[in-house]
């Protein structure tokens, strides 16, 4: 009867982890993104809602660049599910020399942050950048 109990919580606890959250970011009246960092987990689907015009997702550098090859249209809302750990940098694209970029932990894996430095920017950009490197690392 005990191994028929911890082998039910074990199922539970795996169910837990399996259940993806769904995170939301909208584009704020001060031209950026709502949550400039998310942190999250393999599975989790992210939605970006087109709150204010003018604005969309375009994924510049990601572990793997595949399921993220296509930029949203401006002005329609967009969802990515995140199924590699890693750090994905994504900016919209009319904007993204202004500096409204966005960056997504997932699973907290910073293993290609070298790639994503690498990433050609402007130089108000790479400053936005560097401040959201920052913010990411101190609440790992
Ligand atoms: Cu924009």
């Amino acid at each position: 009867m005990k191994v028929l109990i911890v082998l039910f919580s074990l199922i539970l606890l795996s169910l837990d982890v399996v259940v993806a959250d769904n995170l939301k970011i909208e584009f704020t009246a001060d031209d950026s993104y709502s949550i400039e960092v998310a942190k999250i987990e393999v599975g989790d689907t992210i939605e970006w809602l087109p709150t204010n015009k003018g604005h969309n997702v375009e994924f510049l550098a990601g572990p793997n660049m595949d399921p993220l090859a296509e930029k949203s249209d401006l002005d329609v809302s967009h969802s990515v599910t995140f199924a590699l750990p890693g750090v994905y940098l994504y900016q919209c694209t009319p904007h993204g020399n202004m500096g409204i970029l966005g960056l997504i932990v997932v699973g907290n894996n910073f293993n290609n942050l070298d790639k994503i430095e690498e990433v050609e920017l402007s130089h108000v950009a790479k400053s936005v950048l560097q401040r959201l490197i920052r913010i990411a690392k101190s609440n790992k």
